[in-house]
């Protein structure tokens, strides 16, 4: 007994002071932090007293629910609600339509400007009385409304003269799960997936409700559950009725659900014998699945389709083109609104070409052909979510078809969950890139919102980071890049630094110094892993399969463009993808004002010299440095920057809780490991190359080659475990 006493009690101070209380970060950026300030505190706490909230659907529901929750949070305070609208004293929320006339006179915004999903925030002056009104032409934008209000506060904004009008530049917002029916997830380092298929349709978890939350509070609209490299039950009845559940939550938060398609799904679940697009059988079981599909969710986004890609089934497989594939579903989804996003993800094994050359070159020819209600997603870059990579050649070389631009937020190729990354660096990097072809000024973001072609519909997705880890994203500054994702969905002319400090505000805290000495941080991360694993242009020298750390000597993988030693193409005699006239050509899929400038070493950016470029070691820099120096002194400036991060982080101890701040200065170290381990391995392998000294300045490297060549990562997060 006494014993067992003792070791209650010390088991208690155990966990009040190692292990503290449950980790943060579960709410993510909708913790609603108590304002401490009093001054604005008295402010919200008399201009919030009463509130006019209108009623009449399950969002509006949800939107009052978090509004109460939100104040009630930040400020202490539930305010009364009033059903009467004109009792209400300080704020009303309610849908244009239904605003008394004498009120719509008073506001100064152009309520006539709100846009579909759109809302107006604003401080009014009406009868004597400071009124602030949330209003929208639709129940979604009540809901976005309210979530940016409740964001205006935490970030210390003054009721007095709210005056915000927003509303989302690009149509479909969304995520791209890519989960498994058995729950791992492709690529995934945060826990498992979400989707408990097992205990659904039953059993709603609070989870799907808190990520229903957290999605429409950034402005997600869409989300598609199944993972691209697709399994076709998803689509038979015992799944679509879960799938329906689900579908059921996400309603009350303006999110359709959208499931992959399985392009053989006709043979496997179907019983017929091919899946040729041009068949009828195989036309009619699509058109009657859509049926079934809609009987189970009436406002089914539609299918993602990832086909003829890495062994996925697809119209080539009859010798039919992409084209047919995707029209063919869209005919099946097309009376009931839905679309098809098909992926342009593609690279053969039987394609000899620069795998950088391959979607734009199958692609770009069917331009215009695509029925209405289909779009054509395509990744960032030409190659596959490297630390960095040129725009794809294919954002202004379709006109006539919706593009959709397809950004990863898990970190497969930026050090998994824990590297701090912040990834909206990387997304504005894309977004702001000229492609030229209507001339200076032709942004990524205006061909992918619409403003260029205007298309009649537009979209972005983001690979998610979600799983089911307490924090949802591993790394808690992972969030910060699912936040991000969903800001430029929203708006794809946001800057990362508009959205590192809001974000910051609303996770950690709206402390001046603690933004002035973290915001930097984040906004350096991204050009940090750049240095530390794919400095100069280097892509896709990440060990084999699991993609974890260095694997630059891999080169006997059976597809060629599977191997490092194809994308670096190291030798005696230099180091670089030859992509300009002289080599594989792929620049020519740029715009003229575009491949002038990189085919030649001497006016192409230097971030991306390799990846255009074959030089010598002894090339010289534009700061006079050998390439082989240059790319040492890289790999050390990325070590060092991480360096920074860790000391940035020790200082700001005293902004944050302390399991906070444990948290992240662990998840550092391993960064800061992780990157010494890229620039050893990396420079060790070059150098049995260049047989060039390292620079001063550069470490010693720790271990020899082979001993970086010998590690193995059987168990490395991410790959779909094998139960064979
Ligand atoms: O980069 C590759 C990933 C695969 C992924 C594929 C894709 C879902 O390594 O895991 O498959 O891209 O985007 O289809």
């Amino acid at each position: 007994m006494i014993n067992n006493k003792i070791l209650v009690i010390l088991f208690s101070v155990f966990i009040s002071t190692s292990w503290g209380q449950i980790p943060q970060g579960y709410d993510l950026w909708m913790t609603y932090l108590k304002i401490e300030n009093e001054g604005i505190l008295t402010n919200y706490r008399n201009g919030l007293s009463s509130v006019y909230f209108e009623k009449g659907s399950r969002v509006l529901e949800a939107a009052q629910t978090e509004l109460g929750r939100g104040l009630k949070s930040m400020l202490d305070q539930s305010p009364e609600i009033s059903d009467n609208y004109v009792d209400a004293k300080v704020m009303l929320v309610a849908k244009r339509l239904n605003l008394d006339k004498t009120i719509l006179k008073v506001m100064t915004s152009d309520i006539n400007q709100i846009e579909e999903e759109g809302f107006i925030i604003e401080t009014i002056n009406h009868n004597g009385k400071e009124k602030v009104v949330i209003t929208a032409n639709d129940d979604v934008g009540i809901l976005y409304g309210v979530f940016r209000f409740l964001q205006l506060i935490q970030a210390g904004k003054r009721l007095d003269d709210l005056k915000v009008l927003d509303a989302p530049k690009i149509d479909l917002r969304m995520l791209n799960h890519w989960d498994n029916l058995d729950r791992t997830v492709e690529r995934g380092y945060a826990g498992f997936s979400l989707w408990n298929w097992q205990k659904l349709p039953e059993y709603i978890d609070q989870r799907y409700i808190d990520y229903a939350r957290a999605n429409a509070s950034i402005g997600i609209n869409g989300t598609v559950l199944t993972n691209v490299n697709a399994n076709a039950l998803v689509l038979t009845p015992m799944y679509l009725e879960k799938v329906a559940a689900l579908a059921n939550v996400f309603r009350a938060y303006g999110i359709k659900v959208y499931l992959t398609a399985r392009f053989s799904a006709p043979m496997e679940i179907g019983g017929l014998a091919t899946a040729d697009p041009l068949d009828e059988e195989v036309q009619k079981w699509w058109k009657e699945k859509a049926v079934e599909i809609y009987k189970y969710i009436p406002d089914f986004g539609g299918f993602l389709v990832k086909a003829n890609s890495e062994g996925q089934p697809g119209p080539q497989n009859y010798n039919r083109t992409h084209v047919d594939g995707a029209n063919m579903l869209a005919k099946a989804l097309q009376p009931f609104n839905g679309v098809v996003i098909w992926r342009a993800f593609v690279y053969s094994e039987h394609d000899a070409t620069d795998r950088a050359k391959q979607a734009f070159a199958e692609f770009v020819p069917f331009d215009g052909k695509f029925m209405d209600n289909v779009l054509i997603q395509s990744k960032n870059g030409p190659i596959d979510f490297q630390p960095r990579e040129p725009f794809h050649p294919m954002f202004g070389a379709m006109p006539n078809t919706p593009l959709m631009m397809e950004f990863q937020i898990t970190q497969e190729y930026l050090g998994f969950s824990t590297h701090l990354v912040f990834l909206p660096k990387l997304y504005e990097e894309v977004l702001q890139s000229d492609t030229y072809t209507k001339g200076k000024g032709s942004t990524v973001a205006k061909v992918i919102d619409g403003s260029f072609y205007n298309n009649k519909l537009t979209g972005m997705a983001g690979v998610s980071n979600i799983g089911n880890d307490l924090n949802w994203t591993g790394h808690p500054f992972a969030q910060a890049n699912w936040y991000g994702f969903g800001r430029l969905a929203w708006n794809p002319n946001l800057l990362a630094d508009e959205i590192a400090d809001e974000w910051l505000k609303l996770t950690y805290s709206t402390d001046p110094d603690f933004i002035s000495l973290i915001k930097p941080m984040m906004l350096n991360s991204r050009e940090a892993v750049v240095n530390y694993m794919n400095p100069l242009g280097l892509h896709h020298i990440f060990d084999t399969g699991h993609h974890y750390g260095p694997g630059p000597w891999v080169g006997n993988l059976s597809r060629p463009e599977w191997n490092p030693t194809y994308y670096h193409n190291a030798d005696e005699g230099g180091i670089g993808f030859d992509r300009t006239p002289g080599g594989s050509n792929a620049t020519a899929q740029y715009a003229k004002e575009i491949s002038t400038l990189i085919n030649n070493p001497k006016t192409c950016p230097e971030e991306y010299l390799l990846w255009f470029h074959h030089l010598p070691w002894d090339y010289q820099l534009k700061n006079g440095e050998t390439l082989w120096n240059g790319l040492a002194l890289h790999y050390q400036k990325g070590v060092e920057e991480v360096k920074d991060m860790c000391s940035t982080w020790e200082s700001v101890k005293p902004y944050i809780s302390k399991d906070q701040h444990e948290e992240v200065r662990m998840l550092l170290e391993i960064q800061l490991k992780e990157a010494k381990w890229w620039r050893d391995a990396c420079l060790l392998y070059f150098q049995s190359f260049s047989k060039m000294k390292l620079p001063a300045g550069v470490e010693k490297p720790k271990h020899t080659l082979e001993y970086y060549q010998s590690l193995k990562f059987p168990f490395a997060p991410g790959i779909r475990p094998r139960w064979d």
